[in-house]
């Protein structure tokens, strides 16, 4: 219990300083020792050149769990190089729902090129580091 209680604080301070710190849902564990989980939000921001130029788009994504993809939104197969927020990491796949062929994980501030993975993106997950 106190262990937890420490680890539900770190993540607290730890988004209250680089994120969204969003209220505690409580999730349904599949077992009867129900948890309270944090929901933390961050941001990475998509960019159709390489270096940070061209359009951009800032995509808003619950860490951890999930997959935000790119189909339909005019992003897939487009992406030269993304900025990653502070405090977290993301990784891009190769298809729409985060399986299959990915880039590594891609720390902040970024990547000004994503080499073999150019234009390749359709889909992205970010964690909290
Ligand atoms: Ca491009």
């Amino acid at each position: 219990m106190a262990l937890k209680t420490v680890l539900v604080v770190l993540v607290g301070l730890a988004s209250t300083a680089v994120g969204h710190a969003l209220p505690v849902q409580e999730r349904d564990t599949g077992n009867s020792d129900h948890q309270l989980l944090p929901r933390v939000q961050t941001s990475i921001t998509a960019y159709v050149d390489s270096y940070w130029r061209g359009s951009s788009r800032l995509f808003l994504i619950d860490t951890q769990n999930q997959c935000v993809g790119l189909d339909g939104t005019g992003w897939s197969n487009i992406i030269s190089s993304v900025q990653v927020a502070p405090g977290f990491r993301c990784r891009l796949w190769d298809s729409n729902s985060c399986n299959g062929d990915s880039t590594a994980d891609i720390y902040p501030p970024g990547a000004q090129e994503l080499g073999s993975f150019n234009d390749k993106a359709t889909s992205f997950k970010c964690y909290q580091n």
